[in-house]
């Protein structure tokens, strides 16, 4: 599932989304819809976004229900629920997502802290997901109320049960959990490290043993694996038939499957619901609960013979071999996974990802190469892994030092050891065909929906006008200024972390500020290190203002991220409420035509695609924040 979308109705954020898209589109057309949420429902049935919790009723139900009226097959069943949603006995959750049936009800957070750094619309989060106190200051106010969701009264429970948070700081998203689990530090445990910053992969190591009860993250969720199952044995709950649905995938057939980028609507006529085509593809997935931990710990058979990327895919079964002798294998004859590589350990794990990966593994990053030009009809692109045949990096040889990656087709762009990497120099030196509906760099993008915006060009379009708050909140004496309100990156951060740390916070201030224009700041009588109280609709943080005549003037600057735990002081505006974070004044904003899918380059890839988290064109009221009043809870 997309972050962003999801968080968007778990958060309930579509009730106070004050984007009116007929300020938006092109002169010259008719939208489909003013909501942009509506956008997202549209983009949950046509398969272009996938969309979880997904159906307004449980998979084994629908699977029984399909089977009682006669569906057998597949195939068979997969159209009993293309009918049923096209007779509207079945929903998509996103059509209701206040409607109890079609809560989350649980998340865990591992390597993120979803509460402090990453939830815009943080009080949103608080109010909605969480049901716990909030500064939200006016919901419900979106200037349009949506066609495609049905507008309920929320009830401000809370949608989740149950909140983990595996960590090994005591963030903010540990402040809200119900459980946190301990994890170990990065000198604590094995793990593999490559990112897109360097051309290295490296490698973690224990330096000292986990402290007390911490795990590392691998054993964490073998842990968890190994309770869960223990947990579905005794209570009976094994086997679950599940539909997955699936958006139309980038390098897949169904990228292709929505020609001329014309969008038509089962749900109004415009065409029937066929999946993988009109609408997501629908995936049969056996689980069995009770197998997930006999799962965990081996390397199953579904990358046996073959693997790969964007489309493509090359032998490995060679390599897959060699993991026996490597790794061992799981000696248990009542496990599914008996007689196959072991991954129990976090090492193990590393080591398949290496032996397996084409960019650890010299011979494979050929092969990927050959399957490239298989597909495209090149020759010669195997050059690009030239001289590392024979290279195969291991766990250990990354302990002696990092390790360049090896060239691979999982990558646009080339690299060798006195090449830094550049995306796509495969399709400008190679004439790899980029993977565009046109196969070239593209232009123009005549999609329905782009012209709709009249994005089909590249173009130039002004600040959103973002609606300001309409109650009063204004305070006998004391003087406000309205600012656009920007979070970027901290600069004594990385997100939220290091933030805390003493050194850094003896380097800047020391907690949370707010860097304001000294003209704007003069206005309302703040001198440098004052504090200020910040608000809008959705939130209000309290912070120390920075003042400096590097900031142009009609703007405030909050870095991201800070947490709930240094300077959260009460507010005037929100009498027994703490000035949250950055993010209490934000708001997600989505954008329909990164909503768009099943049409070459506007096609969903996990982790690659979908609609960004804007929330950009913020406006915020400062002012002078005379009582500092730390409150007692
Ligand atoms: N308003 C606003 N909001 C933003 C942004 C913005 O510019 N403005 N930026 C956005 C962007 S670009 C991003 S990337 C996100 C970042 O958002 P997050 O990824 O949620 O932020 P971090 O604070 O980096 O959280 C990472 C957490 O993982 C923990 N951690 C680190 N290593 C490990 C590990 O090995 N194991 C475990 N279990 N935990 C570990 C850290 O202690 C930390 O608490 O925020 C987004 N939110
Ligand atoms: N120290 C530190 N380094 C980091 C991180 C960190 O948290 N701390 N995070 C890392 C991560 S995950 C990321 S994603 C990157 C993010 O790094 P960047 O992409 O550089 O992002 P920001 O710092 O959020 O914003 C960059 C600039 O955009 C400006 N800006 C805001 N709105 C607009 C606009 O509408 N138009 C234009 N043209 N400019 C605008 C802001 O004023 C700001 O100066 O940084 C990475 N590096
Ligand atoms: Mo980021």
């Amino acid at each position: 599932q997309n972050g962003t979308s999801w968080f968007y109705f778990a958060t309930e954020q579509y009730r106070s989304d004050c984007i009116d898209l007929a300020d938006r589109v092109s002169k010259l057309a008719k939208p489909r819809y003013r909501h942009p949420g509506d956008y997202n429902v549209l983009a949950a049935r046509l398969g272009w976004l996938p969309s979880y919790p997904t159906f307004n009723k449980g998979s084994q139900d629908l699977i029984n229900d399909a089977r009682a009226a006669g569906a057998g097959t597949e195939a068979e069943i997969n159209q009993y629920v293309a009918q049923a949603l096209k007779n509207k006995e079945l929903q998509f959750c996103v059509e209701d997502p206040a409607a109890k049936e079609n809560h989350p009800r649980n998340l865990f957070v591992w390597r993120a802290n979803l509460i402090g750094s990453s939830s815009k619309g943080h009080e949103y989060f608080l109010k909605h997901l969480l049901g716990t106190k909030n500064a939200v200051l006016e919901d419900d106010d979106a200037p349009t109320r949506p066609e495609e969701i049905k507008w309920r009264e929320a009830d401000g429970a809370g949608k989740l049960d149950l909140l983990i948070d595996i960590d090994f700081r005591m963030a903010s998203t540990g402040l809200y959990s119900d459980i946190v689990f301990p994890a170990a530090t990065w000198y604590e445990k094995e793990d593999l490290s490559s990112t897109d910053m360097h051309p290295y992969v490296h490698v973690f190591q224990a330096a000292v043993d986990c402290a007390w009860e911490t795990k590392s993250d691998w054993d964490t969720f073998r842990t968890l694996a190994e309770t869960v199952s223990r947990v579905a044995k005794e209570s009976g709950f094994t086997e679950y038939e599940d539909i997955v649905a699936l958006p139309l995938g980038h390098d897949s057939p169904g990228e292709v499957a929505q020609p001329e980028g014309k969008v038509l609507d089962w749900s109004k006529g415009e065409c029937e619901p066929i999946p993988g085509k009109t609408m997501p593809n629908l995936v049969h997935v056996k689980r069995d609960y009770s197998q997930i931990f006999e799962k965990f710990i081996a390397l199953g058979p579904n990358i046996e013979n073959k693997m790969g990327a964007h489309g493509l895919a090359w032998d490995v079964s060679d390599e897959y071999q060699t993991l026996y002798a490597q790794n061992g294998t799981i000696d248990n004859p009542e496990f599914i996974s008996h007689g196959r590589p072991s991954i129990y350990e976090c090492k193990e794990a590393c080591n398949a990802v290496l032996t397996l990966s084409s960019c650890t593994n010299g011979k494979l990053a050929v092969r990927s190469w050959k399957a490239m030009e298989e597909k495209t009809g090149l020759s010669g692109l195997e050059k690009n892994a030239k001289g590392r045949e024979q290279e195969k990096i291991t766990f250990d040889d990354m302990v002696r030092q990092p390790r360049f990656i090896i060239s691979s087709v999982t990558s646009t762009g080339k690299n060798d050891k006195n090449r830094r990497y550049s995306p796509f120099t495969t399709s400008t030196e190679d004439k790899v065909p980029f993977r565009t509906v046109t196969g070239r760099q593209s232009f123009y993008c005549d999609h329905e929906m782009m012209r709709d915006y009249g994005e089909a060009m590249a173009l130039y379009k002004p600040v959103l006008s973002y609606k300001p708050v309409q109650g009063d909140y204004k305070q006998e004496g004391i003087p406000e200024i309205t600012l656009k309100y920007l979070t970027p990156h901290n600069k004594w951060s990385t997100h939220s972390m290091y933030f805390d740390s003493q050194q850094m916070l003896t380097l800047f201030r020391g907690g949370q500020t707010i860097w304001l224009n000294e003209d704007d700041a003069a206005e309302i009588g703040v001198k440098d290190n004052d504090w200020v109280e910040a608000f809008n609709k959705n939130g209000v943080v309290a912070a120390r203002a920075v003042v400096s005549p590097r900031i142009p003037r009609g703007i405030s600057y909050m870095h991201h991220s800070q947490d709930r735990h240094i300077n959260v002081p009460g507010t005037q505006v929100k009498k027994d409420r703490r000035g949250g974070t950055h993010n209490a004044p934000t708001h997600i904003h989505m954008k329909p035509t990164h909503m768009i899918g099943g049409y070459g380059q506007l096609s969903y890839g996990f982790n690659y695609y979908g609609p960004t988290g804007n929330q950009r064109d913020m406006t915020i009221v400062a002012r002078k924040l005379k009582e500092v009043d730390w409150l007692e809870d």
